[in-house]
């Protein structure tokens, strides 16, 4: 019942006068309270700044725990979002609770990914600050789910909006078609995101998605040849395989088994997961419709899938030289060179064999057995990653704005492997406080460091260590991106050297450059040291770097080869030729006439990554920390242990200190007094005075003590949580108590 429909307001309102003056007084302010702090003891405190040892780990796990086993997944640090996954489908993604988040301030509804959505949102719309939210925890804390959440209440929010539908559908169906080829099963997320992706969400000048724009990085090459124990290739290959229609199967001349292709046979599918790949084939086949990728695209999208299948498959035998042979009856190179349309004989003979210029001359060598493997799976690999590469740009052509107007503006969300270096305590007191030049300089150490584990972690993924890689200490960021240690060099540039170095640079080669120039830095350890937290000596082709949470130990194995990124020239420019019109463009970009040498993986990567940072640091940042809560992907299991290392890492013990120091909650007068006029006498049920004067009044009433708050020009500043959720509680309560009170007047009438 609207106020609006009530037939007697002069009564009504004193009713409901009268009420709001009955529970002003202390004993109902009391019920009020004590209320409030049964339903804390059950569910926590929503926001870890009400924590009352608010300097211990174990009550802050406590908290999470307590909030884990009754289903409420978010809790604030202020305004960063802590998120646990769930591992189970909640009902909280409803229409009914996004609508609950439009133009709320954080401590007005429950923690929720939404609430950060409309903030950054609000914030970009009405007060014209681009916005970027960066998204960090381990693989499987439930990244990639909130920045879909994210997308998608930003869809929701503005369906008002007028003709942005087909826009608003793109967007959301590139996260199906990217996680296709991107993501694939490990050991910890049955949907593993190997790829890093930031994505902008372009907005026109009444807040309506225009566009979209994508950026991404460092797709995991070596998944495409070969996988963990228990883990899979890239989801695509299995759901064509369990998906695509006979006709699409012949043409492709592929059999419905993936066991029987050598770069997906490690794992058996059972029937289940069949099912669900064909389901997936079904969703991607609509998304690329969406995505206005036309059925001659497609086909060739396929036929790019299917030769890399093809392509794993293909055998070398060894001749009597002891080189490297593909027989002429091998169908497997045949049926790449179709799908692809290049030459078979020229593909056979690009694989076996190498052509050299030196000094004018053109030498072609043969390759051994091994050589001839290598070159295999790198072209099956720069195959895959160069077809990705080209899906994001098509992607990027799909989703740019039809008209490009300069009042656009956009919201960034970058979901990326990686953790993040917490910034020191008093720069970021300024940074809360609004220094924001602070705040980015802050942000490009943090992304530096983000990107740069995301790429050791690439390196090192095959080697035995499965460790986290964990948040570093700026110095430790230091000795992998700045000059530091003898010689002034960094790890990044004593490999690029290395790499660069004619001649018989090898990765234990690196490794002796490595503890030559960084030995005696406070967090690196050469091999021939103890590793002093395992006690366990390292082997001779290891180092250990001291991140923010322990020590890492790095296997230099093949960084030299990854480094290098080397596809033979002769496999490049076949592929050029190639009769298949997205392969020949994803090698037609590549300079084969250059002499000079390509640049190095880490290199490229540097390049992309101060892209990023430039963009970002034009950007007012939003954060959300997930954590998983198990190991075993289970749902109501909550390991205390895994979490606490999560707390450490994600550095939210720290968070949590520099919140509670400050004025940390500020609201305008205007928002304030809307919100909270009727928690006094005289601001209800209408205050017609300055806001600034209504406030006065509603602190007065709440009995606010002196140096609970501060009244600045145009906003309060509240210092202790405590007042404003106290406040926020009376408030809930009264607004429930308000609407039994118009409904029950009502029916009487
Ligand atoms: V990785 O670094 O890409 O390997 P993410 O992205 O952090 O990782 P992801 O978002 O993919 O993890 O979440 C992993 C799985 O947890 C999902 O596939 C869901 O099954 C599950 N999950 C995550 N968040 C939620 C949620 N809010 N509600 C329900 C969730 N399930
Ligand atoms: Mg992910």
């Amino acid at each position: 019942m609207g106020f609006s429909e009530a037939k007697d307001y002069g009564l009504l309102f004193r009713i409901l006068k009268q009420r709001s003056e009955r529970l002003l007084r202390p004993e109902s302010v009391q019920g009020v309270m004590e209320h409030a702090l049964q339903h804390r003891e059950r569910v926590g405190v929503q926001d870890f700044v009400l924590l009352e040892d608010f300097r211990s780990e174990a009550a802050f796990i406590d908290n999470l725990r307590k909030r884990f086993h009754e289903n409420i997944i978010y809790t604030y640090i202020g305004n960063v979002l802590i998120s646990v996954n769930p591992y189970k489908n909640l009902p909280i993604y409803t229409e009914e609770k996004t609508t609950l988040y439009y133009k709320k301030a954080f401590f007005e509804a429950p923690p929720h990914v939404f609430a950060i959505a409309d903030n950054a949102y609000r914030s970009l719309v009405y007060e014209h600050r681009e916005q970027c939210i960066l998204i960090s925890g381990e693989s499987g804390s439930g990244k990639t789910e909130a920045s879909k959440k994210v997308l998608e209440y930003i869809a929701a929010r503005t369906k008002h909006l007028r003709k942005v539908e087909t826009v608003k559908d793109k967007l959301l169906q590139s996260n199906p078609l990217l996680e296709a080829f991107g993501n694939a099963k490990t050991n910890r997320n049955d949907n593993s995101s190997r790829f890093g992706k930031y994505m902008d969400i372009q907005f026109n000048y009444e807040g309506s998605p225009e566009g979209g724009h994508i950026l991404n990085y460092l797709l995991e090459k070596s998944r495409v040849i070969s996988q963990m124990s228990g883990e899979r290739n890239y989801h695509i290959f299995y759901q064509l395989i369990a998906g695509g229609d006979a006709e699409l199967m012949k043409h492709l001349r592929l059999q419905s088994r993936p066991e029987v292709y050598k770069y997906t046979t490690d794992l058996v599918t059972p029937a289940s997961q069949k099912l669900n790949d064909a389901e997936q084939f079904r969703t991607v086949r609509s998304a690329m419709k969406v995505i206005e990728i036309g059925e001659d695209e497609q086909k060739e999208i396929f036929e790019i899938v299917a030769s890399v299948l093809h392509l794993g498959n293909v055998k070398f035998v060894q001749n009597d030289k002891g080189y490297a042979e593909i027989l002429s009856h091998d169908t497997n190179s045949t049926n790449v060179a179709e799908l692809l349309k290049v030459n078979s004989s020229k593909l056979r003979e690009a694989l076996t064999s190498r052509t050299i210029e030196a000094r004018g001359d053109v030498v072609t060598t043969p390759l051994d057995f091994e050589q001839a493997q290598y070159a295999r799976d790198a072209l099956a690999k720069a195959i895959y990653d160069k077809h990705f590469s080209w899906l994001v740009s098509r992607l990027n052509s799909s989703l740019a704005p039809k008209q490009k107007d300069s009042r656009d503006s956009v919201i960034g969300i970058l979901d990326i492997y990686g953790f993040e270096i917490f910034p020191k305590n008093s720069d970021f007191l300024q940074a809360t406080n609004g220094v924001k030049g602070k705040n980015i300089e802050k942000s490009r150490d943090i992304l530096k460091w983000l990107i740069v584990e995301h790429f050791v972690t690439e390196l090192v993924r095959a080697s035995t260590i499965a460790v986290l890689i964990s948040a570093a200490k700026q110095h430790c960021c230091n000795a992998v991106f700045r000059s530091v240690g003898r010689g002034c060099r960094c790890i990044i540039s004593i490999l690029d050297d290395e790499c660069l170095r004619p001649g018989d640079a090898t990765d234990l080669s690196f490794l002796e450059k490595l503890s030559q120039r960084l030995d005696g830095h406070a967090h690196f350890k050469s091999h021939q040291k103890v590793d002093s937290k395992t006690q366990k000596i390292m082997g001779r082709d290891e180092f250990c770097l001291v991140h923010y949470a322990g020590e890492v130990t790095y296997n230099v194995n093949t960084f030299i080869e990854k480094n290098n990124d080397l596809l033979f020239r002769d496999l490049q420019s076949l592929m050029a030729s190639s009769g298949n019109k997205i392969a020949g463009i994803c090698f037609k970009d590549l300079n084969l006439a250059s002499k000079k040498r390509p640049e190095t993986a880490i290199t490229q990567f540097k390049n992309s990554l101060n892209e990023l940072i430039k963009i970002l640091s034009s950007k007012e940042p939003s954060y959300i920390r997930c954590i998983k809560p198990n190991d075993f992907k289970a749902p109501m299991s909550f390991d205390d242990k895994l979490v606490s290392h999560q707390v450490k890492y994600l550095g939210l013990m720290e968070n949590l200190r520099v919140r509670r120091a400050g004025f940390a909650y500020r609201r305008t007068y205007e928002a304030f007094l809307e919100r909270y006029k009727c928690l006094s006498p005289n601001t209800w049920p209408n205050f017609r005075g300055p806001a600034r004067q209504g406030v006065q009044y509603l602190v007065e009433s709440l009995k606010y003590e002196k140096e609970e708050y501060r009244m600045g020009n145009t906003k309060i500043f509240i210092r202790f949580p405590k007042t404003l959720f106290d406040t926020e509680d009376a408030y809930q309560l009264k607004k429930n108590d308000l609407a039994t009170i118009i409904q029950s007047r009502w029916r009487g009438y």
